[in-house]
């Protein structure tokens, strides 16, 4: 009477309750699958990163006294595919059930909802014990109303989770939201401290997922990788975060510095998406943070903003709207990613320095997605879709639940505003505030028009142009509209001539 429980690779909880006793009937089955490395071209570093955390839980596993079947990549038994491995595999171990933690993605969700159907064998979906929300619950939280804000959102739970609200259910500080106090350039101070990395040595490994032909692009990292692949690791680097980096997380949130890849950010993504932390426990570590007076509260409050709003707002967001979403492509932009998405290669600063690290570390933080290679993406008018192929590809942390909603609704606006209230887009200004990315840049970020002109510019003043019709009656875009409309004739036919002759010669920028 043998029980096979599957553990995905984004499922590496070692507190879920399934662990909680050893029982010689159940055996736990974990697989590396052509399946799951091709659905999308990957970064090296993702695919290394799953497979040896996938490998580290298993041997974790099996010191704990758990069962445990794995089918390594290269494995003559390896069907290459979940379904087909499950079918092998409740066929090997003549099992008579089958138990699956319910997966983040809807396409996974699929593939495990059609297999139950032809299992032959009872199968039984389990909570994965890692979220603070259903998945439907910000679906009927905000039921038919047309826009579903964040911030409502995140006040609720932070009502309901009791996450920095007195007695009264009011929040700590007087205010829910400290963004004004959190917009701060770094210029170089206060120090950001150094992070102490994992390096582990997954050369085999690396070996192994080249001879299978897997395609991969980014910088593999094998020799010094520097990811954390187990609990005892995740939780090392909450540590440092929590004492090293979360007091200056709140100002410098939305700054960027060549120098710094990283700044005063966690790099929590991963650990937190493949479940080896609990999102409760990081919210709990920096809540105490503050209550010991170790960080102040706009610190914590805009860390546990990211986690306790937007994380689970996002993920309610794609489960209320896939298969729909994946589609979304209001503005009707076409174009084709730049080749130079590929390598870094363009003489635009900013993207050369977001680009290259993206492809070095397979990790940016928010501003550099969102408001460098994002905001580009969406002035081109690139196609949502291949856009949302790349930053599902690229980072270490990124699986569509997560990816598909920041790209296509909070960066592209594809999904025509149900996210974000209006298109995140700026000019060269912003960049230029927030960051030195245009120090030494070919381009001026002053200037519009011309060959020195920095593209971000004229493609800023084109887009809006471009889709008056769509947003010149947004009240939060009059502004734009007012300056646009100030100028002369023959300023806004330059700017258009501009923006044309760039998107003309995008792999040349
Ligand atoms: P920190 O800045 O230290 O934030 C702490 C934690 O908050 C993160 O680890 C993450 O779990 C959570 N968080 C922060 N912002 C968001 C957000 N907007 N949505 C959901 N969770 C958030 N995040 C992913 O985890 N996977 C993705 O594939 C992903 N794709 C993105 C694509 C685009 C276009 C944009 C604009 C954002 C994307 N994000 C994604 C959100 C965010 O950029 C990353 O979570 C963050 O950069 C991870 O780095 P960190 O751990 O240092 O985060
Ligand atoms: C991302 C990924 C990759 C590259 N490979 C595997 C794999 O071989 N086996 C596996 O179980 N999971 C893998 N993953 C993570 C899955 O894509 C993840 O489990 C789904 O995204 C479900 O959310």
């Amino acid at each position: 009477m043998t029980t096979l429980r599957l553990v995905l690779g984004d499922q590496l909880n070692p507190l879920h309750s399934w662990f909680t006793r050893q029982d010689a009937q159940v055996v736990h089955v974990l697989m590396e699958v052509r399946q799951e490395t091709d659905y999308v071209v990957h970064h090296a570093q993702k695919v290394i990163a799953i497979f040896a955390a996938m490998r580290d839980f298993a041997r974790w596993l099996r010191r704990n006294g758990h069962r445990v079947h794995y089918l390594a990549l290269d494995h003559p038994d390896n069907r290459q595919s979940l379904a087909a491995n499950l079918d092998f595999l409740l066929r090997h171990h003549q099992a008579t059930a089958l138990q699956y933690q319910v997966p983040d993605e809807w396409r996974v969700d699929r593939i495990l909802s059609d297999f139950s159907g032809s299992a032959g064998v009872p199968v039984t979906q389990v909570d994965s014990e890692h979220f603070y929300t259903s998945r439907d619950e910000l679906a009927r939280l905000f039921g038919a109303r047309g826009r579903w804000t964040m911030e409502t959102f995140y006040r609720h739970m932070r009502r309901t989770a009791g996450v920095l609200v007195g007695p009264d259910g009011t929040p700590e500080g007087g205010r829910w939201n400290f963004d004004e106090d959190n917009r701060k350039p770094w210029r170089g101070d206060p120090a950001v401290p150094r992070a102490t990395l994992p390096a582990h040595d997954h050369r085999e490994l690396w070996r192994t997922v080249q001879a299978h032909g897997v395609k991969t692009f980014g910088a593999p990292r094998a020799e010094s990788f520097p990811w954390p692949l187990n609990r005892t690791e995740a939780l090392a680097q909450l540590d440092a975060f929590i004492a090293q980096r979360l007091p200056n997380f709140g100002a410098y949130q939305d700054a960027m510095a060549s120098a710094e890849p990283v700044l005063f950010h966690s790099l929590l993504s991963f650990a937190l998406n493949t479940k080896m932390l609990n999102p409760r426990e990081v919210v709990a570590r920096a809540c105490d943070a503050w209550r010991r007076g170790l960080a102040p509260l706009a610190a914590v409050e805009g860390f546990v903003r990211q986690i306790l709003g937007w994380r689970e707002y996002v993920r309610g967001y794609y489960w209320a709207r896939m298969p729909d979403a994946a589609n979304d492509n209001a503005l009707d932009h076409r174009r084709p990613l730049p080749r130079w998405f590929w390598t870094g290669a363009t003489h635009m600063r900013c993207l050369a320095l977001a680009l290259r690290q993206s492809l070095d570390l397979a990790y940016a933080h928010h501003i550099q997605r969102l408001m460098v290679i994002g905001n580009f993406a969406l002035l081109a008018g690139l196609a949502p879709g291949e856009v949302h192929q790349w930053y599902l590809g690229v980072y270490i942390d990124a699986f569509e639940w997560v990816e598909l909603p920041n790209t296509l609704g909070m960066s592209q606006y594809a999904d025509a505003g149900r996210m974000a209230t209006k298109p995140y887009v700026s000019g060269a200004a912003y960049i230029q505030r927030m960051s030195d990315y245009c120090k030494g840049c070919r381009y001026k970020p002053t200037q519009r028009t011309g060959s020195g002109a920095c593209p971000y510019n004229a493609l800023y003043w084109n887009f809006f142009a471009q889709h008056a019709p769509r947003f010149e009656r947004h009240p939060r875009l009059a502004l734009t509209y007012r300056q646009l409309a100030s100028m002369p004739e023959d300023t806004r036919a330059a700017l258009k001539q501009q923006a044309q002759h760039w998107l003309e010669n995008l792999d040349e920028l």
